[in-house]
């Protein structure tokens, strides 16, 4: 990779880029909020409603992997405390109830098919636990110690995970109103999941590798900086500022967009009608994903344990737009033109986010003139900058050259960073321009994408 660059601010650690790369993870939802039809449990739910009949995780990786989500994160314990592995610390778990005749373990049973399909793993294990009596303040040490246990217990165990490894780890931040206010041990926490697993990412309020994106609709802010100042962060942390970053962060840190495909984070039948369709899921793609994100989609099993039928087939619609959409790149045989420092202009449509291009800047701009054999139509711009490097791009905008020979605006942006799509109306041409307007520095651009998505 020929480059003149010196890295800009923080910079992605593996795990983080192998993620951006990813773009599409999936959340599962499921636990005795599934059998009695609600959102938050009080921890008091009996756990012998806990028993779906036709539980065949190797079906929900399954369906995961072909419609496009490399990774799966697992509620494994949600706020009512319910953990779905038999473990050593607590009572409160699948051994209490009649699935497989109290010998279960769901995590093993994940694991197992996560290892079989090769899907990156993730556990979500909720702090805030309204069954455990050592949630209150006077048991803050042995409650903080009732978590690390389980921490250890999953991290350590090579029967979890994908192939033992487990890449991400979700500590919601969320409390119910009435709870304790226990505080957490964070940095024993982390220390732990990065001495078992490594570079395992982390999700919390706390300056991790990932960070909640502000809300639940898998909106990312626009501009949006992969980075952020930890004492910025916190359970207090402003919306606006996780929505959109920091410029001058300091912690390279992903901002994760979460939501479900159905109203509720766990199935509810009365929603059966209201899963989102696959336009509104690649809207959403547009707006986390194409916003230099990552999109973590929750897909909720039923009581009996499966997809319902109408997840799924939004799911495989989600997967064929993708394909439909973002298949072919309408620039593949342009000839590029670029005033360049490093790399040759046409690295940026070779199809290869490791070879990039740094364009040099002539008054403050840096421009990309691709011209198509044949005129094309299109209606879909992507760009991504080579984030290794650091994220810089403020500012871009897309033309094209008129018949009178004028350059039109198309479309404006502000960040790039892995990735930044956007979509406006069809515009036919054989002469078109991209400028870099403000950045940060030159910039590494790596891919530059025109696609056509039908109305
Ligand atoms: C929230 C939780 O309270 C919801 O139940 C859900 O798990 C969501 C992903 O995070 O904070």
């Amino acid at each position: 990779m020929m480059t003149k660059i010196k890295p800009h601010g923080p910079l992605p650690s593996q795990a983080q880029l192998a993620y951006l790369e990813d773009e599409l993870a999936a959340f599962i939802h499921f636990g005795p909020n599934t059998f009695y039809d609600q959102e938050w449990g009080s921890g008091q739910e009996d756990p012998k409603r806990f028993n779906p009949t036709k539980l065949d995780a190797r079906e929900w990786v399954r369906v995961l992997k072909e419609t496009g989500f490399k990774k799966l994160i697992l509620v494994v314990k949600h706020h009512d405390g319910f953990v779905l592995y038999p473990s050593a610390y607590t009572d409160y778990s699948v051994k209490a109830s009649p699935w497989r005749d109290g010998k279960g373990d769901l995590l093993l049973e994940v694991s197992q098919a996560a290892t079989e399909f090769d899907m990156d793993l993730g556990v979500y294990l909720s702090p805030w636990d309204a069954h455990s009596p050592l949630y209150h303040v006077d048991r803050e040490a042995e409650y903080n110690g009732y978590y690390l246990a389980q921490l250890k217990e999953i991290l350590s165990n090579s029967a979890y995970g994908n192939a033992g490894k487990l890449t991400e780890v979700w500590m919601d931040g969320a409390r119910g109103e009435g709870a304790q206010k226990v505080n957490y041990e964070f940095v024993t926490w982390f220390e732990t999941i990065r001495d078992l697993q490594g570079d395992c990412l982390i999700f919390s309020t706390e300056g991790t590798s990932i960070r909640w994106i502000g809300n639940e609709r898998g909106y990312a802010g626009d501009p949006l900086w992969q980075k952020v100042k930890p004492d910025q962060l916190g359970t207090e942390a402003e919306l606006d500022y996780l929505q959109h970053g920091d410029p001058s962060g300091t912690l390279f840190s992903i901002g994760e967009a979460d939501v479900s495909l159905r109203p509720g984070w766990f199935y509810h039948p009365d929603q059966d009608n209201k899963v989102k369709t696959p336009k509104e899921l690649m809207d959403i793609y547009f707006t986390s994903v194409g916003k230099n994100g990552v999109l973590l989609l929750n897909v909720p099993p039923n009581k009996a344990g499966r997809f319902a039928e109408a997840d799924v087939k939004s799911l495989r619609g989600f997967a064929q737009l993708q394909q439909q959409i973002f298949g072919h790149n309408l620039l593949k045989h342009a000839a590029v033109t670029c005033k360049t420092i490093a790399g040759k202009g046409a690295a940026v449509v070779d199809n290869n986010y490791d070879t990039s291009c740094e364009p040099k800047a002539i008054q403050g701009k840096a421009t990309f003139i691709f011209t198509t054999p044949q005129p094309i139509s299109f209606n879909v711009l992507s760009v991504q900058e080579d984030i290794r490097k650091g994220q810089r791009v403020e500012k871009f905008s897309l033309s094209y050259l008129d018949v009178q020979g004028k350059w039109q605006k198309i479309a404006t942006g502000t960040t790039v960073g892995h990735k930044r799509l956007l979509s406006f109306s069809e515009v036919k041409a054989k002469k078109i321009k991209l400028t870099i307007d403000e950045s940060r520095g030159i910039p590494a651009i790596a891919e530059i994408g025109l696609y056509r998505q039908s109305p």
